[in-house]
């Protein structure tokens, strides 16, 4: 049976999604869009050649008889809304990261999906999807670095919009590594802070970049992320993890060496959408088929407010420049695994 989706925020990854689940992944077709800017989400589907239903409001589309299932693609501050409005409706969501802009409103996501009794939300994190992070998840749990005790991390966009500010280096990029270090380490945050360096020409009044979030796990790991948004030369995502018997470090994506003009050269992707493409056909497809088999293994509206209690606690340390608690109180059994 065909999965009917309806999508809300035709944006640059609303686009991307629609795309894959239209033309690459198999079970799913879009039935139904959506977008405060009505005409960007025409024009998308025109672009991408596709037809659908537009309604000019969200709700319209999580409550169309026609849509089984949603993926919440708009912007940050409407995720908790869309999330909550698909679970009364009794309808499986996916929803972009963050679930909600603070741990409150992803608790609120978690309750209201405790009360359903039954999971339909899967977050966007499509980080534990990547070949790379999965290999180098292996390593770590096979034993072959030891335990680990560090790990250095950088978050890189080429550049950011005016409207991006101080927050979002948390809210909206840091929250790939506040989720993935949790599921790559087997741990939770115990403690974090936030320094700043000298800031970048090339960042804006409102955006102090690059930053360096510091944590300290309850395992006692050391993990310093470095996010750094204007960096100019591409989007570049590391991760090296120190442990007692060797290093291990995430797999630059492939691509060719060249030598050419006494230079040997290889390219640096520029953009979130290549760097992790396949990473989001599996997340996708796995959301796809879960809903068909029943039951939604993904990462969690659990793993969303994880994510944003800790968030939440970075937002603290930017301000006060102090050490701050992060504190997770212990996951409801609802969330074990089945
Ligand atoms: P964008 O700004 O290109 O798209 C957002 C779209 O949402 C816009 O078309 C806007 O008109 C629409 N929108 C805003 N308010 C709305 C409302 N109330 N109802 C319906 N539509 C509304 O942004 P982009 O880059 O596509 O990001 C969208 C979401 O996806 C964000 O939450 C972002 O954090 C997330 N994202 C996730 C990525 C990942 O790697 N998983 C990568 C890029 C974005
Ligand atoms: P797993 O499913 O055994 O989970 C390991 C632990 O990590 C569990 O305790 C779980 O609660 C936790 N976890 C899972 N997702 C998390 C997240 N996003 N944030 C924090 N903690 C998280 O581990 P796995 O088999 O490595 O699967 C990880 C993810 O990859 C799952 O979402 C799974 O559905 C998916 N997956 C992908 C493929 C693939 O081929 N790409 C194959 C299997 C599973
Ligand atoms: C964007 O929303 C994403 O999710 C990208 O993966 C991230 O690198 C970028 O910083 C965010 O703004």
């Amino acid at each position: 049976m065909t999965l009917k989706l309806g999508v809300i925020g035709t944006g640059a990854i609303g686009q991307e999604h629609i795309r894959r689940c239209s033309k690459v992944l198999q079970g799913a077709t879009v039935v139904a869009v959506s977008d405060i800017n009505l005409e960007g989400a025409r024009a998308a589907l025109t672009r991408l050649g596709l037809q659908a239903e537009v309604y000019a409001n969200g709700h319209d589309v999580v409550n169309s008889p026609d849509v089984d299932a949603l993926l919440v693609t708009s912007w940050d501050p409407t995720h908790e809304e869309y999330t909550l409005a698909a679970i009364a409706a009794g309808k499986p969501v996916f929803c972009e990261k963050p679930l909600a802009m603070t741990a409150e409103g992803c608790r609120r996501v978690v309750d209201a999906e405790m009360k359903f009794g039954k999971r339909l939300v899967q977050v966007g994190f499509m980080r534990p999807y990547d070949v790379g992070y999965r290999a180098l998840k292996k390593v770590i749990t096979d034993g072959e670095i030891g335990e680990p005790l560090m790990l250095h991390c950088a978050h890189r966009n080429p550049t950011v919009p005016e409207s991006y500010t101080t927050d979002m280096a948390i809210t909206s990029t840091l929250i790939h590594e506040l989720d993935v270090l949790r599921w790559l380490t087997n741990d939770d945050y115990k403690t974090v802070q936030v320094v700043f360096p000298r800031v970048t020409s090339k960042s804006h009044a409102r955006l102090k970049d690059p930053q360096i979030v510091l944590f300290e796990t309850q395992k006692g790991i050391r993990i310093d992320v470095e996010i750094f948004v204007n960096c100019a030369y591409g989007y570049d995502i590391q991760c090296e993890v120190v442990g007692e018997e060797g290093i291990a470090r995430l797999p630059e994506p492939s691509a060719v060496q060249m030598r050419k003009s006494a230079q040997l050269s290889t390219s640096i992707l520029t953009d979130w959408k290549d760097r992790f493409i396949d990473a989001y056909d599996v997340e996708l497809q796995a959301f796809i088929n879960d809903i068909s088999n029943g039951t939604l293994t993904g990462p969690s509206a659990w793993d969303g407010y994880a994510a944003s209690v800790a968030a939440d606690a970075c937002l603290k340390a930017q301000e006060s420049g102090a050490i701050e608690p992060v504190t997770l109180p212990p996951r409801p059994a609802f969330y074990d695994k089945a």
